[in-house]
């Protein structure tokens, strides 16, 4: 892994982010909001395959062309079977990771030389667009926002300040790995080959939300129509074709590549979040994929794992 710095991060990934150690006193409020949904209770998934789905390999279109140009151009790939997580990995289960192995991540400890302990906060701007990203020394996945808030109460809530090294522990932990950009993708696709969304064609079918993401104009105003200003748990919106939750939306998630080989200091994440608005970045897409500082936690990124093999449940 190349070494990488903060300032790096700031000029390359958060170009908002506003650099120094900062208090976080306040942070959006998490919960249903208009759209009326549903919330399925993680452990019930798949429980004799440890929430595991299995995906049959076969052959997609990946990638998408006329959005964003780094999503094409569209290409033939081909995948072998692999199993995934049905569902983001959670608070709960990452606090039974770190119960069991006393595993610190780098938001809590830093990487001396390269980063010192904290991540990247959202806030929304009280009167401009400057600073909505700002970095927090005492943000990590036990407090996501930083000092003052919680996870308590949010056990089936993404994990989030997770660095790519942090997710790779857990990952190796439970004996898996972190999917590919081919595995992910594919995944997301849910059979539908091709098609613009996870879910066929049209972004909000019939006038539902099938994801959590931003309505309303970024960066001022998450107004939550969707059911969730901010993060949801997971498991909240229907699963795709493959019975796969929140692979859009919610929160981005890590994958194995880095995004530009060979510099692995930059990641690749997928599936946009709850920050991604129709003005601002329309990567709530299968196709899509965005940079991320591999060093760097924010509370917009989270991850799911897969194994080539069956998982025990
Ligand atoms: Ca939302
Ligand atoms: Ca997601």
């Amino acid at each position: 892994m190349m070494k990488s710095s903060i300032g790096k991060t700031s000029a390359v990934i958060l170009g908002a982010l506003a650099l120094g150690a900062i208090a976080y006193f306040a942070w959006p409020s998490f919960g249903p909001v208009e759209q009326q949904v549903s919330c399925v209770s993680p452990e019930t998934i798949a429980p004799q395959t440890a929430g595991m789905i299995f995906i049959e390999g076969g052959s997609f279109d990946m990638g998408a062309g006329g959005i964003y140009s780094e999503e094409g151009p569209v290409r033939r790939e081909a995948v072998d079977s692999f199993w995934i997580d049905a569902t983001e990995v959670t608070n709960a289960e990452f606090a039974e990771f770190v119960e069991a192995t006393g595993y610190v991540t780098v938001a809590e400890a830093g990487i001396e030389g390269v980063v010192p302990p904290g991540a990247a906060v959202f806030q929304v701007p009280e009167r401009n667009a400057e600073g909505r990203w700002s970095y927090a020394d005492t943000a990590n996945w036990r407090q996501p926002e930083g000092a003052g808030s919680t996870i308590v109460g949010r056990d089936r809530f993404p994990v989030v300040q997770i660095a790519y090294q942090d997710a790779v522990a857990y990952a190796a932990w439970k004996g898996r790995t972190l999917p590919t950009e081919v595995q992910w993708e594919y995944a997301a696709r849910g059979g539908l080959d091709g098609a613009k969304y996870a879910w066929g064609e049209e972004r909000e079918p019939g006038g539902q939300y099938l994801a959590n993401n931003w309505q309303g104009f970024f960066p001022f105003n998450d107004e939550g129509a969707d059911g969730f200003i901010g993060r949801a748990p997971v498991g909240c919106y229907p699963p795709n074709g493959y019975g796969l939750y929140d692979m859009i939306g919610n929160v981005w998630e890590w994958t194995a590549d880095p995004y530009a080989p060979p510099d692995a200091s930059v990641g690749l994440m997928k599936g946009g979040s709850y920050l991604c608005a129709p003005n601002y970045c329309r990567r709530y897409r299968p196709a899509a994929r965005h940079p991320q500082e591999v060093d760097l936690g924010t509370d917009h990124i989270g991850f799911r794992t897969v194994s080539l093999t069956r998982p025990e449940g």
